[in-house]
């Protein structure tokens, strides 16, 4: 099936191409976490770390991006190196801006909403992030629904997340999924996690290994559905920051949001910008730790789909 998935219009790495032609498990990645959700030098040093993950688990990395203009599905050093140096003619690319990107040359990282559109394009499955765009607190005023959840619903990909940001309105976040008819499971809990906790009050599907998503999801889609399944896995508990620890600085970030009226595309990375601050670097520690923690299930997943 692999072969006939070729597109003369995107830009496949070696390792990824002949993964392809190996039927080898492989395993997407995104890439604003690059651009827009880490500092450097941790942002490359992570995504680095990252792909060397995939490898140690004998799955090949696919980091999506847009590099001048082309699609690109894995990615070189080169292309790594200059996603991370965080100049500002780096986009973060959602589905809406694929088209202008291409179109005008654009470099740029894609969210989880256009890196699984991407993936659904190159018929990769499989794909481990951080966290998910979900419902912002005080929806009823500014409308701030992530585009992610809409894709959630459009592209058959398996997403790893650790849940959804504390930043954001989890109930309402999973209220609109379940509109959707996405299937959510969390992993080995049936407490949706919170990003940075492990925990978020919600309940959902509880599902114990690796081999019963690839499970549900052949039967998915044997009967036709065509959304993506959202897997929540809780970060270990000595990595977590307790919500109770980490509100106060929400709340004071989210007040910013508000009074310097930072709007749309801007308010996640400023959100997680000011928390890196806040926490004087804690947040992003754990963020490490959880999308490591995402890739080895993810990597798991991935292998189980070509066992079965
Ligand atoms: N979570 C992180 N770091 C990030 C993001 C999420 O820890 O950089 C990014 C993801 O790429 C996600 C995007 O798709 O933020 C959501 O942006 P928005 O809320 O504008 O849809
Ligand atoms: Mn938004």
């Amino acid at each position: 099936m692999q072969e006939n998935n070729y597109k003369p219009f995107i830009e496949f790495s070696p390792e990824v191409k002949q993964a392809l032609r190996d039927n080898k498990a492989i395993l997407v990645l995104e890439s604003t976490i690059i651009t827009h959700g880490m500092p450097f030098p941790q942002n490359l040093e992570t995504a680095e770390m990252l792909e060397n993950l995939c490898r140690e688990n004998d799955v090949v990395p696919a980091t999506i991006a847009i590099i001048n203009g082309k699609i690109q599905i894995g990615l070189s050093q080169e292309n790594l190196t200059s996603l991370s140096k965080l100049t500002s003619n780096l986009e973060k690319v959602s589905v809406r801006d694929i088209s202008y990107c291409l179109a005008f040359n654009k470099t740029g990282g894609t969210t989880v909403a256009a890196t699984s559109y991407l993936a659904s394009l190159a018929g990769l499955e499989v794909f481990a992030t951080g966290g998910i765009g979900g419902v912002h607190r005080g929806v009823e005023h500014t409308w701030d629904i992530s585009a992610d959840l809409i894709s959630l619903k459009e592209n058959p990909v398996i997403v790893v997340s650790a849940g959804a940001k504390a930043i954001l309105d989890i109930p309402k976040t999973l209220e609109v999924l379940d509109s959707y008819s996405v299937p959510v499971f969390a992993y080995r809990t049936d407490d949706f996690p919170a990003f940075y906790s492990s925990k978020s009050g919600n309940k959902v599907r509880k599902i114990d290994e690796a081999k019963d998503i690839a499970l549900m999801w052949k039967k998915h889609k044997e009967i036709n559905l065509s959304s993506g399944f959202l897997v929540g896995n809780p970060i270990d508990s000595q990595y977590e920051i307790p919500s109770e620890d980490i509100e106060n600085e929400i709340a004071k970030a989210l007040d910013e949001v508000e009074k310097l009226k930072i709007r749309s595309k801007d308010v996640t990375p400023y959100l997680l910008q000011r928390l890196y601050e806040l926490t004087k670097g804690d947040s992003l520690k754990t963020n490490i730790e959880l999308v490591k923690n995402n890739v080895k299930l993810a990597c798991q997943i991935a292998k189980e789909l070509k066992r079965i």
